[in-house]
C-alpha cells in the first residue's frame, strides 16, 4: 500500500487521485460533523459547494432534510445548525437528511469525486478509517480539506495519526510529505499543545468554540466510516 498526502482543497489533481482511495480530513469542523452526524442516526449527508445549492436541494427534497453548515466559522441564516459537532445529537439528526456545506471540507469532498473510493475521516474515526483501509489494501491519498486553500496544521496531524496506525501494522511505501505527517504525529502525542498554533483553532477559540475543538481531537471515539458515492454520503460500521 502506497500512503500520499494533498494538503488543501487547492491542491487537489485528479492525477493523484486516479485508481486511488482518498481519505478527506476535516477535522476541523466538516468531517467530524459529518461522522458524528451519520453516527448520532442521521440516514445520509448531501454536501454542497454553495448556500443556494444547499437551500434549494433541502426545499424540493421529499426527504426530512436539515440544513447545516457554516461561513467564516458562523452558522448561515436560516440554516438549523452551525458547523459544531455538538449540534449534531441522536435528538436532533436521528432519520434526517443533513444537507451541508462549509467553506472547506465540503469542496474537498467534491475535489474527490474521481478517486475509486472516498471516505470521510478524523481524529474521532481515525482507527474505524485505517481498519477499512488495510482489509482494503489500495493506494491512499489522504486529502486535507486545508484552510482557505492553505496547508492546516490539524488536519496534518490528523492523517498523521492514521498514517502512523497503518504503519505500526505493518510497513508502507510513504510519499516523503506522508512521512513528515507520521513524524509530526509520531514527535507531537499531545495534540493539543501542538494545534493550538494553528490558524483555525485560534478562529473557533475567539469564537468561545473551545468544546468543539476539545471534541474534534477525541480519538477513536467513533467505529464508523463515512463514504461519498454519487453525491451522497453514508455511513458505515464496520
Ligand atoms: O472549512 C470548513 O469546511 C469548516 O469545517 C470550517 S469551520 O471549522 O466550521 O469553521
Ligand atoms: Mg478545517
Amino acid at each position: 500500500m502506497k500512503l500520499d498526502v494533498i494538503i488543501s482543497a487547492d491542491d487537489i489533481k485528479d492525477k493523484y487521485l486516479e485508481n486511488k482511495i482518498a481519505v478527506v480530513i476535516d477535522v476541523l469542523r466538516a468531517t467530524t460533523v459529518i461522522t458524528t452526524a451519520l453516527n448520532n442516526g442521521c440516514r445520509r449527508v448531501v454536501p454542497f459547494l454553495t448556500v443556494d445549492e444547499a437551500i434549494a436541494y433541502a426545499d424540493n427534497s421529499k426527504e426530512d432534510c436539515i440544513l447545516g453548515g457554516e461561513r467564516k466559522a458562523i452558522k448561515i441564516p436560516s440554516f438549523h445548525f452551525s458547523n459544531s459537532p455538538l449540534e449534531y445529537t441522536k435528538e436532533m439528526v436521528k432519520d434526517k437528511t443533513l444537507v451541508i456545506t462549509t467553506t472547506n471540507g465540503t469542496r474537498a469532498i467534491e475535489g474527490c469525486r474521481d478517486a475509486s473510493r472516498t471516505f470521510i475521516g478524523a481524529m474521532v474515526n481515525a482507527r474505524a478509517v485505517t481498519k477499512l483501509l488495510s482489509e482494503l489494501d489500495r493506494d491512499v491519498v489522504f486529502v486535507n480539506a486545508g484552510t482557505y486553500g492553505q496547508f492546516s496544521m490539524d488536519d496534518f496531524i490528523t492523517c498523521g495519526y492514521m498514517i502512523h496506525l497503518l504503519n505500526t501494522e505493518s510497513e508502507h511505501a510513504l510519499t516523503d510529505i506522508a512521512y513528515t505527517a507520521k513524524y509530526i504525529y509520531e514527535s507531537n502525542k499531545d495534540i493539543t499543545g501542538y494545534i493550538k498554533n494553528a490558524f483555525h483553532y485560534g478562529t473557533l477559540k475567539a469564537l468561545g468554540l473551545e468544546e468543539d475543538l476539545e471534541y474534534s481531537f477525541k480519538k477513536d471515539i467513533i467505529d464508523l466510516v463515512p463514504e461519498y458515492k454519487k453525491g451522497v454520503i453514508t455511513g458505515f460500521k464496520l
